[in-house]
């Protein structure tokens, strides 16, 4: 006789096959066991890791707690992965490493995890049309998505790639490309590309970015498709906002294209995955402040939620969204803020409850927190509390069932990156160069804070009991000595 629990998990397997369920998804938030492969460290995009044995403080001046310390170019908007023993990471060319590849450009780095060691790069020279889709001196702003051997990111170009981790060190051209003009042992090995904006017509506005995310054979984008540079038109109206690509060929799989002509001025949020009420979704925030999800496999949208009030104004009290969705048991968190040009005003965060279907708007609301200022930053939600940075320089902590706040801590000066939460506590860096350490928890208690010397517009980031993060032109790694 069959026992109850064979019966039950006979009848999950049935189920799962009945539905036609893919593969499964990647656990929710990272275990903290080894690699941060991805911004985010997992699909769910979740600020939070579960390592331990973390510095607390640092000096870079003594150098205390500092393991080694890597130049990038001049200003540095990508955000660190770390994956196969390399760290990878987005900055322009200013340190110009290779005189053959001159000028201003995107430029992508891999490093040696252990002792900073730089390995190759992949350097792109800029949009022909200027500004208008490829600001000067921005570099690269897309964190990778590493896959075993494969990394994906969007280059300031728009163009999505897949490259080799291990670059021509393994003395193998991977294809299809295999007609790189540099095949040294510094640069890198292009698999293949897809050309947002020869292939899906998208228009960047001032800067394409964008981190992969990855589900099954799919790899997500959005496509930052924007206004034109004179704010009164949108170029490429039919463009989609975010596409699925195979991870393999690169070819497109599916797009959408909801957000049509209604962009308020660009789209540089990144996508997220997570099985949400049973449905593998990506999560997109879109251009016209609304967030929408999609049936991972299909590309079906199946609902979305407007993230502003209706009787707001562009760009007075309306806003876009550039920060990440993070979806955590059953719900989206998200700020809404605009383009860091634009200052600061009023902002808005929601809870929201993604297994709903159609405009969700109201049917998906579970809570809404005003008393925050236009953010960018992305959400960390662990043990019943959330993590949100605006950019007018405050940390808020919220409970996660109600909403309402804990504490906030006034920084002092503008936020870019993303609060973490690991080993306890909660790392948060600032325009003014600051990262400063709190106590995670209930009461706030600040514990450290530490200058790096120039503006941190990234997040700190966990790796094998490291942490790595960068400044305007330098990649830090910081362990316990
Ligand atoms: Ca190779
Ligand atoms: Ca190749």
């Amino acid at each position: 006789m069959r026992s109850p629990a064979f019966a039950l998990s006979a009848l999950i397997l049935f189920l799962a096959c009945v539905a036609g369920a893919g593969p499964a998804p990647a656990p929710p938030s990272d275990p903290g066991t080894g690699d941060w492969p991805m911004w985010g460290g997992t699909p769910d995009r979740n600020m939070v890791s579960n390592m331990k044995g973390l510095p607390a403080e640092w000096d870079i001046k003594t150098k205390k707690n500092v393991k080694w310390v890597a130049k990038l170019g001049s200003q540095s908007y990508g955000n660190p992965v770390i994956a196969g023993g390399m760290v990878f990471v987005g900055t322009n060319n200013e340190l110009l490493r290779d005189p053959q590849q001159p000028g201003d450009r995107g430029v992508l780095m891999a490093f040696r995890e252990s002792d900073g060691e730089f390995l190759w790069q992949h350097t792109h020279t800029k949009v022909e049309a200027g500004r208008a889709n490829d600001w000067p001196f921005q570099g690269i702003a897309s964190s990778p998505l590493v896959n075993g051997e494969r990394l994906y990111y969007v280059s300031n170009r728009g163009v999505v790639f897949c490259v080799d981790t291990r670059g021509f060190r393994d003395n193998e051209n991977d294809g299809p490309v295999t007609d790189e003009k540099l095949t040294g042992q510094f640069d890198a090995d292009a698999i293949w590309s897809f050309d947002m904006m020869a292939e899906v017509g998208s228009y960047p506005h001032n800067l394409s970015n964008s981190s992969p995310v990855m589900y099954g054979d799919l790899i997500y984008v959005s496509t930052s498709n924007g206004q034109a540079e004179s704010h009164v038109n949108i170029p490429s109206p039919r463009a989609p906002a975010i596409i699925a690509l195979n991870k393999d060929t690169g070819k497109l799989v599916w797009e959408d294209n909801s957000v049509g002509d209604r962009i308020l001025h660009g789209q540089w949020s990144t996508p997220s995955v997570g099985e949400i009420g049973g449905v593998v979704q990506v999560v997109s925030a879109q251009g016209d402040g609304w967030v929408r999800g999609y049936e991972a496999l299909t590309g079906t949208k199946l609902w979305e939620f407007d993230t502003n009030p209706k009787d707001s104004v562009w760009p007075r009290t309306r806003n876009e969204l550039i920060a990440t969705p993070v979806i955590y048991q059953n719900r989206v968190y998200i700020a809404n803020g605009q383009d860091p040009e634009h200052g600061e005003g009023v902002g808005h965060f929601y809870s929201i409850d993604p297994t709903k279907r159609g405009d969700i708007t109201q049917s998906g609301l579970v809570w809404h927190y005003d008393k925050i200022r236009r953010s960018i930053s992305t959400a960390a939600v662990a043990d019943g509390l959330v993590y949100i940075s605006d950019f007018s320089g405050y940390l808020h902590c919220l409970d996660l069932q109600t909403g309402q706040p804990y504490w906030t801590h006034d920084t002092l000066a503008a936020i870019w990156s993303s609060p973490m939460v690991m080993d306890g506590r909660v790392y948060l860096g600032d325009e003014d160069g600051d990262i400063i350490v709190l106590q995670h928890g209930k009461e706030k208690k600040v514990l450290a804070e530490m200058n790096m010397g120039s503006a941190v517009y990234g997040t700190v980031v966990p790796a094998h009991g490291t942490l790595f993060t960068a400044n305007r032109n330098e990649l830090y790694a910081l362990a316990v000595r």
